[in-house]
């Protein structure tokens, strides 16, 4: 790896160190299978529903597809050294469903499995923590055109893959996570339909959801079954909310707004069951629940993680539904290119609110990190200085808050490298390394030469 500008490294990381955090905090890079991966059709994968998604025009804004993405199904032996070179601890990465069960109640595809096993092998002996997610956005077409999330049968179709998976990796992975961001599956997928399946209707948005969260109870309970010590969570995108003013209407939009997006998924994972003023206010709009179904969703989870990106100011706006709510975009605050606002501090004010509201499972941080326009220097470095700034501070604000006695147990950055950011398609960069995606050269980052000297001065 390149030398890095240390006097300038240094001066940013002065007042943050590892030793700050707990010994056992766990560091990771976090991946998904579809952003990464490519290798579309080789060995016998099949389509999921973003394959199908990418292929409608305007759906993805720079008109890309995912299917070469990284190469990381062949490069992946090169993706870990660099974590390891990096100095993390931890790799999060999912299982791409259309790899594993390539039409409804076939055989798993011993391929795709293969697959998973070289991969894991080789996270595990580069002495990398493995934390599998089951499912992070890429269902199989076959059971979109039954259906998908809005239909019950998909959850059992998960539960056989989650089933499978979990049976043949569990002998090494130890960290499960059944879902990612639910919110997303549900609302983006669903309800305003700028991601797969790109379906825009709030009642079978609801739907999809409580099949997501039904069936991340389910899986919680046969994760646990089949793999002796598993610790198994969920990540959830949640956002610390403010009201746009003290009106009584922008405080109402707040409690809709915080309802749907943060209490939704919350309540009924503690076993509060869905938040009694949103479901009224829905009711027009609400899923079918059957009996048993929020006991299963509130199984108790090993872990919660918490996939934190920015906040949101709320007012009151009049729209078609009864839920309705408004973004607001607060001029004059930092944004990354994305259009997101920067705010370390959000992140401390969402940790208390979930410890105070929930006394929650411990916390994993999940996912947190920003996109910005890397600036590519002439002799081929990249200054990502906002980036590496992001982190840091976000970092700051996360070390004062287990100081203050809130249990967050790790830490993982999103990404290692810039994969396919969904509708974004190749426009928006995450990663900590660059990638030529001509070339499928990675190069490190700033950010990762900061991340690298950060991981390596621990005790
Ligand atoms: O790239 C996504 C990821 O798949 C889910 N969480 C947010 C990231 C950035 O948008």
């Amino acid at each position: 790896m390149k030398t890095l500008d240390r006097q300038n490294l240094n001066e940013s990381l002065a007042p943050l160190m590892r030793t700050h955090f707990p010994k056992e905090f766990v560091w990771g890079s976090a991946s998904s299978a579809f952003q990464v991966e490519g290798a579309h059709d080789v060995d016998g994968r099949v389509a999921s529903i973003w394959d199908q998604f990418a292929q409608q025009p305007g759906a993805i804004v720079d008109g890309a597809d995912a299917k070469v993405a990284c190469d990381h199904y062949h490069r992946w032996p090169e993706d870990l050294d660099l974590m390891r070179g990096l100095g993390f601890d931890a790799y999060r990465f999912s299982i791409a469903w259309p790899r594993i069960f390539s039409k409804l109640g076939g055989s798993a595809n011993t391929k795709g499995l293969d697959f998973y096993d070289r991969l894991l092998d080789g996270v595990c002996e580069r002495g990398l923590q493995p934390w599998l997610t089951l499912y992070h956005w890429d269902l199989p077409q076959y059971l979109q055109a039954q259906g998908g999330w809005a239909a019950r049968a998909t959850v059992d179709a998960y539960l056989e893959f989650a089933d499978c998976v979990s049976r043949h990796l569990g002998d090494r992975a130890k960290h499960w996570i059944t879902h990612n961001e639910p919110w997303c599956t549900a609302m983006h997928g669903h309800y305003d339909g700028i991601h797969a399946p790109g379906v825009r209707d709030l009642k079978t948005a609801l739907q999809a959801c409580h099949h997501v969260l039904l069936s991340h109870g389910a899986a919680v309970r046969l994760i646990k079954n089949n793999v002796s010590n598993a610790k198994v969570g969920i990540a959830l995108s949640l956002h610390p909310l403010h009201a746009a003013s003290e009106s009584a209407a922008d405080q109402a939009a707040l409690q809709r707004h915080d309802g749907l997006r943060n209490r939704w998924y919350l309540d009924p994972l503690h076993g509060r069951g869905y938040p009694r003023d949103i479901w009224e206010l829905c009711a027009a709009y609400a899923p079918e629940v059957k009996a048993q179904d929020m006991q299963i969703i509130a199984t108790p989870i090993d872990f919660l993680g918490v996939n934190y990106y920015f906040p949101e100011t709320v007012y009151d706006a009049p729209a078609a539904h009864p839920l309705r709510t408004a973004l607001v975009q607060n001029a004059d605050v930092e944004r990354t290119a994305f259009g997101w606002e920067v705010a370390p501090q959000g992140l401390a004010d969402l940790l208390k609110r979930i410890k105070t509201d929930y006394q929650t499972a411990p916390i994993y941080i999940t996912e947190n990190g920003a996109s910005y326009e890397d600036l590519v220097q002439a002799d081929g470095s990249i200054d990502d200085s906002e980036r590496m700034r992001f982190y840091q501070r976000h970092l700051r604000v996360l070390r004062d808050l287990i100081r203050e006695g809130v249990d967050v147990q790790g830490y993982f950055a999103w990404t290692l490298m810039d994969n396919f950011e969904w509708a974004q398609g190749y426009r928006r960069r995450f990663g900590l390394c660059y990638v030529d995606f001509k070339t499928q050269e990675r190069r490190l980052k700033k950010s990762a030469y900061w991340f690298q000297q950060f991981l390596k001065n621990h005790a």
